[in-house]
């Protein structure tokens, strides 16, 4: 590859947090600027809320193609920002285009989409609206950036999933001088049919799109989506089972099968157990926050579960995991086992504010905890000062050390920590219905102080600045104990790869990429740490009755001192599935995208 090819990544989780593409953008950046460095552009839709947590903008633009294409751009009256995007491990340039542009506008492109690709839009809908919006502009921004640009210099644009890549076919249909890759995470249809179809993994070869696609009512997306496949230059996919998809619901094959990656491989041996047992001394502090106002809950004697995804309630498994822990709670109560579990669900909805009990009592704890540091700052020196020859080896009575200012300030702080309801199963207020909730409440899991499984749902995603926890997400899963992603439907399957890849016992299933390539690889070595839940050709039923054994063996093995806290993947595995090398295979794509690339008329 030439040194100063241009490298553009379109997805729609640029700088915007929804489910796995986020992951894999932000994860790939850092391998991607150190090859690139300034060729690398990262572009995404423009939300401004989001926008401002970590995209830094850059206000003067130079003389560059590029930035006389984005103001090119602006002339014509659309929004478009150039900047940073402010990762922990790199700064890759982030183009970022709003969405939401005139109806005028949008009303000529769905036009030209009927009239080029016969695909009608008419019945549409706001996430439909702003991918068409998208696809305009980028567009247009790429026509203009290549008319700017010397026609030796080579020019890659990578769409990821439908909703970046409504630009895609047009650009080929105009011919415009720019290689296309196109990476599909999922299909849209597999979303859909997977959670609605009996037996969906072996009825794949037999169903017809088109028609699937009209009974769901999502023709314009799976016209868009099989469009942009058929006109790339490559096509690439990230598991086996994503690509029988892409034959039968796209219409083509994949040039390429690439996993998901990793920025780099976590630590191993015992400072992996050295950040767990720190990361779960702050869930710990979250979890007394929320519970001791109205009764104790023993750390020691509590196992932190967690679940974690795009609110897909049943493709991400979230149905069966929690119809399998109120099994194992009833299981619990009725053995009188003295084990607690406290279920966490993290995902994203709408919501109106953090509860305010949640805080109050978060920042009650804060409290006690500043007012048992002050006790123990004035205690220590009074313990010396009463040690004294032959009755120095006796501890002298402390009630009697506690001068009345402590014991008052004491007694306010508990007297404020103190709630007569119970512990709050959602840390945020909800602008809807929620089907986790309404679970929650028709099983009675409502985190009754008899019950040994308490649930926390936070409807967002945990980064160090907005959530609760104080913690990273990635800290946050090293504090937990077990990671339990049952998806029905997981194309590859970030959240259990970073789990086990951070140490931390996972259950995933074996429709999940991740799952079935790590049980092949670990079975390969003798080496059994990911356990699996079949789902596949297993009812839902069945498979809560395997995931409720599976969380009974492992708290057996937690009440025998047999758990083992920390686990690991073999080493030949970690290797493959790191950006630096999985990079290398986009590297071919790359090349075999030039190569393919060339202006054939008649294309349509
Ligand atoms: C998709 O994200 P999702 O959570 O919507 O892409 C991810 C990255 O390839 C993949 O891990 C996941 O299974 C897909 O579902």
């Amino acid at each position: 590859m030439k040194p100063d090819t241009l490298l553009f990544e379109i997805a729609w989780e640029v700088c915007n947090q929804i489910g796995g593409i986020y992951t894999y953008v932000k994860s790939k950046a850092p391998a991607m600027t150190d090859i690139y460095g300034d060729n690398y552009f990262l572009v995404g839709p423009y939300f401004h809320e989001k926008a401002k947590l970590d995209f830094r903008p850059i206000r003067e633009l130079d003389n560059s193609p590029l930035s006389r294409a984005i103001l090119y751009i602006r002339s014509l009256g659309y929004d478009i920002h150039l900047g940073y995007w402010l990762l922990e491990e790199a700064r890759p340039r982030v183009i970022l285009i709003n969405p939401i542009i005139p109806n005028k506008a949008l009303n000529e492109v769905k036009t030209a989409l009927w009239q080029h690709q016969e695909i009608s839009a008419l019945e549409s809908n706001v996430l439909l609206d702003q991918v068409l919006g998208f696809g305009e502009v980028s567009r247009l921004f790429f026509t203009k950036l290549i008319e700017e640009t010397d026609i030796n210099q080579d020019i890659i644009a990578h769409f990821h999933e439908w909703m970046s890549a409504a630009a895609l076919a047009e650009l080929a249909r105009q011919q415009v001088r720019i290689a296309t890759v196109f990476t599909t995470h999922a299909t849209s249809l597999g979303r859909y049919l997977a959670s609605n179809e009996d037996q969906y993994f072996c009825k794949i070869p037999t169903y017809n799109w088109q028609q699937k696609a009209r009974e769901y009512g999502i023709e314009a997306q799976a016209q868009l989506e099989r469009n942009a496949a058929k006109y790339a230059n490559v096509l690439v996919t990230n598991s086996e089972s994503t690509a029988a998809e892409c034959e039968v619901f796209l219409g083509r094959k994949p040039d390429s099968i690439v996993h998901s990656g990793i920025h780099r491989k976590p630590g191993v041996g015992y400072e992996v157990f050295e950040w767990h047992l720190q990361n779960r001394q702050k869930i710990d502090a979250f979890v007394k926050a929320l519970f001791s106002p109205s009764y104790q809950l023993r750390s020691d004697k509590t196992l932190y579960f967690f679940t974690s995804g795009r609110y897909e309630f049943y493709n991400k498994g979230f149905d069966v995991t929690l119809q399998a822990i109120a099994r194992l709670n009833e299981e619990l109560v009725r053995r009188k086992s003295e084990t607690n579990v406290v279920l966490f669900i993290i995902s994203k909805q709408p919501f109106h504010n953090i509860k305010p009990d949640v805080l109050e009592a978060r920042q009650r704890f804060q409290e006690l905890q500043r007012i048992c540091k002050m006790i123990s700052a004035k205690l220590g020196p009074r313990i010396y000062a009463n040690v004294t020859g032959a009755e120095g080896r006796k501890l002298p009575d402390l009630n009697q050390l506690i001068d009345d200012d402590l014991q008052m300030t004491w007694r306010q702080a508990l007297a404020n920590f103190k709630r007569k309801s119970l512990p709050p199963t959602t840390t945020h207020h909800l602008t809807g219905q929620d089907d986790i909730l309404a679970f929650c409440q028709q099983a009675g899991l409502t985190n009754n102080e008899g019950d040994n499984v308490k649930v926390i749902y936070h409807p967002d995603f945990i980064e160090r600045v907005t959530s609760l926890f104080s913690m990273e997400y990635l800290e946050f899963v090293r504090g937990c104990h077990l990671g339990v992603f049952p998806s029905l439907y997981e194309p590859w399957g970030y959240a259990p790869m970073e789990t086990v890849l951070h140490g931390t016992p996972v259950v995933t299933s074996d429709v999940s990429g991740f799952g079935h390539f790590a049980r092949q690889a670990a079975e390969m070595e003798g080496n059994n740490e990911v356990k699996v839940v079949k789902r596949r050709e297993q009812s839902s039923e069945q498979a809560v009755i395997q995931l409720t054994e599976i969380f009974l063996e492992f708290i057996e093995d937690f009440e025998s001192h047999q758990y083992i806290p920390r686990a690991t993947l073999p080493k030949s595995v970690l290797d493959s599935l790191c950006w630096s090398e999985l990079q290398k295979r986009y590297e071919e794509n790359y090349k075999l995208a030039l190569l393919r690339y060339q202006p054939v008329a008649g294309l349509y």
